[in-house]
């Protein structure tokens, strides 16, 4: 079979005979296939042998049929050029459809360059959860009220898909300790009917800053330069109390609004301000379940709607088109 086949790879003259020689030789139904199924009728050692050599010739060929085909070509090229024929290069070059990044990965990156900027690191933490670190070790105790804000989706282990990116915050105490600079951005989940501003499946970036005397003067000035930075303008903020177990005190930084100056339109509901971003002073017990003493250190925390935050910067109303996948929404986000 090898003295044959070396003869037909030399004297096929096209690429066509060299594929069809290629099937007729190793395709499936090919000669070299057709020997192997008699391996199973030989004894051991015969077997050993046969099996060995046509693995052998099997390579040979396939090397010689690629080297032979590749030479056709060459020489096809080669000819073509020689007679005087050459390429058009005024003719309009295949088009490829180019992606773009999706809006809420264009905000995400944004942030984390400005966090990194200020001495922040990343960090990370898995979607699917355990209850400790999405409620308990933030000072979410079984049967608290606090655990309805966020409906949940529970797994059949018991674990559950987190409802928010705050466990990264006790994942990173306990793997880093004090001080700390950590950002977290991540996908979240809720059980919630989904409308204009409300998905089942929406991105938070968290945000921890731990130190000896970290104020609420500090969480102020980090939140005005992002917002700034986002926004590209000076940004007027304001704190309300707002309630969350693991801050206290805890707030609803506002953010005032850009449409009207703070005169009042729909944008803020006539209000001036827009709700932005929940935050405070992290909270001594969910300190201790990071294994850092509350009485030597202090932080801040804050959980940024990343999904929110890219509506607004680029004016989309309708939270459902952010994740359904069509094309051309994303395609109206130019950066790469
Ligand atoms: C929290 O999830 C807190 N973990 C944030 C926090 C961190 C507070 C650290 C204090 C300290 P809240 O449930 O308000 O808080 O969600 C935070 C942001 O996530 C909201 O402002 C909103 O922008 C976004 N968000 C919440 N639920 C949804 C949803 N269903 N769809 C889209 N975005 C949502």
């Amino acid at each position: 079979l090898r003295d044959i086949a070396l003869g037909k790879i030399k004297e096929a003259a096209s690429g066509s005979e060299v594929e069809e020689l290629r099937v007729k030789l190793l395709g499936k139904k090919g000669e070299l296939t057709e020997m192997l199924k008699d391996l199973k009728n030989m004894a051991l050692e015969e077997r050993k042998q046969f099996g060995q050599e046509a693995n052998e010739l099997k390579n040979e060929l396939s090397e010689l049929l690629e080297v032979k085909f590749r030479e056709i070509s060459n020489n096809d090229v080669k000819k073509s050029l020689s007679k005087g024929s050459s390429f058009d290069i005024s003719l309009p070059g295949t088009s490829f459809q180019v992606g773009s990044l999706h809006p809420v990965t264009i905000v995400q990156k944004e942030v984390e360059r400005i966090f990194t900027g200020m001495g922040f690191n990343i960090v990370d933490g898995p979607e699917v959860e355990e209850e400790f670190f999405n409620f308990e070790a933030l000072n979410i105790p079984k049967n608290h009220p606090a655990r309805d804000m966020q409906d949940t989706y529970w797994l059949e282990n018991g674990s559950l898909l987190r409802t928010h990116t705050s466990p990264c915050q006790v994942r990173a105490m306990q793997k880093y300790g004090a001080p700390l600079k950590v950002i977290a951005p991540g996908r979240c989940f809720r059980n919630e009917s989904t409308d204009a501003s409300h998905e089942n499946t929406f991105f938070q970036l968290e945000g921890m800053m731990i130190d000896k005397n970290v104020s609420i003067a500090n969480l102020i000035y980090v939140m005005k330069t992002l917002l700034s930075e986002i926004f590209k303008r000076d940004v007027k903020v304001r704190l309300r109390p707002g309630f969350f177990p693991f801050v206290e005190p805890g707030f609803e930084l506002d953010l005032n609004c850009m449409i009207c100056g703070g005169s009042g339109c729909p944008t803020c509901k006539h209000s001036g301000w827009i709700e932005l971003l929940p935050c405070g002073m992290v909270h001594p017990n969910v300190l201790r379940a990071g294994g850092i003493d509350p009485e030597e250190y202090t932080g801040f925390a804050f959980g940024v709607g990343l999904t929110r935050l890219a509506m607004m910067k680029y004016g989309i109303s309708d939270i459902r088109v952010l994740n359904s996948g069509d094309l051309r929404a994303m395609e109206q986000f130019s950066v790469r």
